[in-house]
């Protein structure tokens, strides 16, 4: 049996919705099986619409009677919505309906998480609660008032009542349905205040389960920070009484920017040194930052409709990595955000899963929360800055906060805000929003009396749907260097807009060593002919940290790619370039730490494909082992006394620069392992007070297949702990030697702990087998057979985190034959699923391709 073709919607059909509304009250008697909805909506004629019809979205809802103005009416119902009749006028909308939070295993709309009550309503989750426009161009302003016999009963805006069994919020802000956030538990509150720089005092709260309050001060620090840094950089300040946030264990996404109360993936809010890692904290800081920014760029200033979502999650990104920056070290986020960048986008964008940063179609809005959408989005705001310069994007964006307050906008009206500052014509620059695809960006070059010159040549690949693209305007920030390694030109910012074009750098004594591309610029892939000494020189010398980064990395691809093409062996400019770079005490650990990290296996696998050969997960695998090996022999005299070098004294801090030091010290210690048979490593997990230093030497011996005690302990110590049991779930199917992989994978999916429903317990388990590359890839088909039966399971409780971690097959093209055969094979198989959801039938459909 197949599953019928879903409806596509297009943004060229946008049509406003034809009334507007002057009122929501809702009102609700809270039952795990049977909670009772009321809703009175006040409606008028909107008079941008030629049309009166009058249809309100609603999905799995019992409806127990409408009324329009008073009186009963029997609308017409069907699967997806409600219909009637309605005056030419304003006219009050009244429904009661029914719902069942507790056995709503989607996560979308009110559903019940370890005993509480929790709502997620974007995209299109509203729906699942009541009848309602649910589309973000429909803002309204909420009364809510809950009735419930938990301690804790919450919504958005202010609190204007409390009493036994009820409370009731006023929002005075007009929203989307999608912004909606009720949250209902028997919790505890972590307080705080923060006094906006006018001088309001605003309440603040993290809400947790009784056990884990103790995991709370790290994430209202970073609050308070993120306040602050927001009126500081953009003047923004904060607009209600009170800002809350609740922790949820069950979360199919990080966290959701619902108006003056967010909601958060426990993983994504708790933190303690014993239980959460440096990373953890960083990203913490970041994603708490990341929903309170968008209480501007997203809630005061909304999407007109879902084609639209970059315009706030691009944005938001954005300024989430500018804090970050400011936080902690600029070089080492920009370093990670392109990693990051490269693993998800770029991927995306190389592949069947391909769409423009606003797509012009979708069938299933939640499988658009993409890298593209999100990370490209964010990189597009930052080469309109680069271009602009810093002066004019800050005025940009105040016009844009100025025009656009309490408005649903468009990536039209956001380039119309840095066009009318600047004068400039951004219809080209456009084209980023609009065309899929990496564009590729060739270099040559050319040196005659005492001039430079670099010509640049853009193409960008077909991509589904597009197999033509217009030239782009590109940013490149180029410095040169002199062969005795100092700077002769200075970072300038070229403007390339052409097809093919070439700029000239007059008045050089020597042939320069250009640094293209200095802080990834744009997001492109950079092709030049060039030697590894030379970068090797670049990494010795360039004053750019990324490019610096980003020439042992090219050192580094260059010397596995070839081990794994001709059979050469690891040389010595590589080993010799780390080694320097290792031992240069003048070098932040952290950055140290990234340089010595070895790109992965899927990056590899990638820059294999791309030029031509069929890459082979397994050699992909013995080839970075070879490779990491060669290190720690090579380096073997130093090991020892940096590992001691990095050790921080004192109580435990997240902060960048111990972090920085543990993050060195552990690329040392899982070289070290693999001389020393993880003796330091076993030493290192005995005495560790922190997370980060237990999970680094756990993660060394497993890397070496050592470390069953150890694996022991750590179960025994922390089997009461959700978040870190994720950690030993992850580890256990990410690090398992290949040929181990599936079966370890499957053996944790029948241990008592692996609770399947909780999305974040399953992407740990099956996500750590899909990032084990050749474990995944086994060439019998194992590891695809495994995943796919869990996601057929998965996806009739949960078609969200289904469909998302579907994604894990849509670099099936790189493959040879036989994998190909099987992985086709297995998504044919999800694809013939009765009763598939309509998520994962657009995902697997659009990873098949033609
Ligand atoms: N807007 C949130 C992400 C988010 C998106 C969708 C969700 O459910 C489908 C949940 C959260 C953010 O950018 O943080
Ligand atoms: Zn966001």
């Amino acid at each position: 049996m197949t599953n019928e073709a879903p409806q596509k919607i297009y943004l060229a059909d946008y049509k406003p919705f034809p009334f507007l509304i002057d009122g929501v009250e809702l009102n609700f008697d809270l039952a795990p099986r049977a909670t009772r909805v009321k809703s009175k909506i006040n409606f008028r004629p909107n008079p941008d619409s030629d049309s009166r019809e009058f249809f309100l979205h609603g999905e799995n809802l019992k409806l127990i009677s409408a009324k329009i103005d008073g009186k009963e009416i029997s609308p017409e119902v069907t699967d997806l919505g409600l219909t009637a009749d309605v005056p030419d006028a304003p006219f009050v909308f009244e429904a009661v309906v029914e719902i069942s939070p507790e056995t709503n295993t989607a996560l979308e709309g009110l559903y019940m998480s370890g005993g509480m009550y929790c709502t997620q309503c974007e995209a299109e989750g509203f729906r699942k609660i009541t009848y309602y426009p649910d589309r973000p161009d429909v803002m309204a302003k909420f009364k809510v008032r809950i009735q419930g016999s938990e301690s804790v009963l919450l919504s958005n805006g202010n609190p204007v009542e409390q009493g036994e069994g009820f409370a009731e919020w006023h929002d005075p802000w007009p929203k989307p349905a999608y912004l909606f956030a009720l949250v209902a538990g028997n919790l505890v509150a972590h307080p705080d205040s923060f006094t906006t720089n006018s001088g309001k005092e605003v309440e603040l709260n993290i809400y947790v389960r009784p056990g884990d309050e103790g995991k709370c001060a790290f994430g209202m620090g970073a609050l308070k920070r993120s306040m602050t840094w927001d009126e500081e950089v953009y003047g923004r300040e904060y607009d209600l009484d009170i800002f809350n946030i609740v922790a949820v264990d069950d979360f199919n996404m990080g966290a959701m920017e619902n108006k003056g109360l967010n909601i958060f993936n426990s993983s994504c809010v708790l933190a303690s040194p014993e239980t959460a890692t440096d990373a953890n904290f960083e990203r913490i800081e970041g994603i708490i930052a990341h929903e309170y920014f968008h209480n501007w760029t997203g809630n005061r200033i909304t999407c007109r409709d879902w084609f639209q979502l970059c315009l706030k999650e691009g944005l938001t990104v954005f300024r989430d990595q500018q804090f970050t920056s400011d936080m902690r070290s600029r070089a080492v986020k920009r370093i990670d955000d392109v990693i990051t960048l490269r693993a998800r986008q770029f991927r995306e964008d190389n592949g069947p899963l391909a769409h423009p940063v606003r797509p012009e179609s979708f069938v299933e809005i939640n499988n658009f929360y993409t890298a593209t959408v999100y990370d490209k989005g964010a990189e597009i705001i930052g080469m309109l800055k680069r271009l602009v310069g810093d002066e004019n994007y800050k005025r940009a964006l105040d016009l844009y906060f100025e025009r656009h307050d309490g408005e649903a906008a468009t990536i039209e009206d956001w380039l119309k805000v840095f066009e009318d500052t600047t004068g400039r014509d951004l219809s080209q620059f456009a084209l980023w929003y609009s065309q899929a695809g990496t564009p590729r960006l060739k270099v040559s070059e050319a040196f005659e009396d005492g001039t430079y010159i670099l010509t640049f040549k853009q193409e960008t690949p077909p991509t589904p749907g597009q197999p033509e693209k217009d030239p782009r305007v590109i940013p490149i920030a180029v410095g040169l260097l002199n062969p005795n390694g100092d700077e002769v030109r200075e970072t300038c910012m070229l403007e390339m807009t052409e097809e093919e074009q070439s700029f000239r750098f007059s008045g050089l004594a020597a042939k320069p060593i250009p640094s293209i591309l200095r802080e990834f610029s744009a997001p492109v892939i950079l092709e030049r002919e060039t030697t590894n000494a030379e970068r090797a020189f670049l990494l010795a010398h360039d004053t750019d940290p990324f490019n610096k980064w980003e020439a042992g990395r090219a050192l580094a691809k260059d010397t596995i790619t070839r081990m794994l093409t001709d059979d050469s062996t690891v040389g010595s400019d590589l080993l010799d370039a780390i080694s320097k770079v290792l031992r240069d005490d003048s070098l932040d650990p952290a950055f140290r730490a990234l340089v010595l990290a070895l790109p992965s296996a899927d990056d590899i696998a990638q820059t294999l494909f791309d030029a031509g050969h069929t890459p082979d997960p397994s050699r992909i695998h013995t080839a970075l082992e070879t490779v990491a090996l060669s290190y720690a022999t090579h380096l073997q005299d130093v090991l020892p006394k940096i590992y001691a070098d990095m050790h921080v004294d004192g109580p435990y801090s997240p902060d960048a620069e111990p972090a920085g030091k543990r993050a060195l010290q552990g690329a040392v210690l899982s070289l070290l392992s693999r001389l020393d048979g993880g003796n330091q490593a076993r030493a290192q997990f005995a005495a560790a007070d922190n997370m980060t230093q237990q999970l680094q030497a756990l993660a060394c011996l497993l890397r070496i297949d050592r470390g069953r005690e150890q694996l022991a302990a750590f179960e025994e110590q922390w089997k009461d702990d959700r978040l870190v049991m994720d950690k030993w779930f992850n580890l256990q199917t990410a690090l398992a030697a290949p040929e181990a992989a599936v079966q370890t994978t499957e053996a944790l999916t029948k241990h008592a702990a692996f609770d399947w429903k909780n999305p974040n317990r399953f992407r740990a388990t099956l996500g750590g087998l899909t990032g084990n590359m050749a474990g995944f890839h086994s060439p019998d088909g194992s590891g695809y057979r495994l995943v796919a039966d869990w996601l057929i399971k998965l996806d009739a409780a949960n078609p969200q985190t289904t469909a998302r971690m579907s994604t894990c097959f849509d670099s099936w093209r790189r493959y040879d034959a036989d994998r190909q055969a099987l992985i086709k094979a297995e998504l044919s198989r999800i694809l013939a699923t009765p009763k598939l959801s309509r998520d994962t039938t657009e995902m697997v459909t659009r990873i098949l391709g033609d």
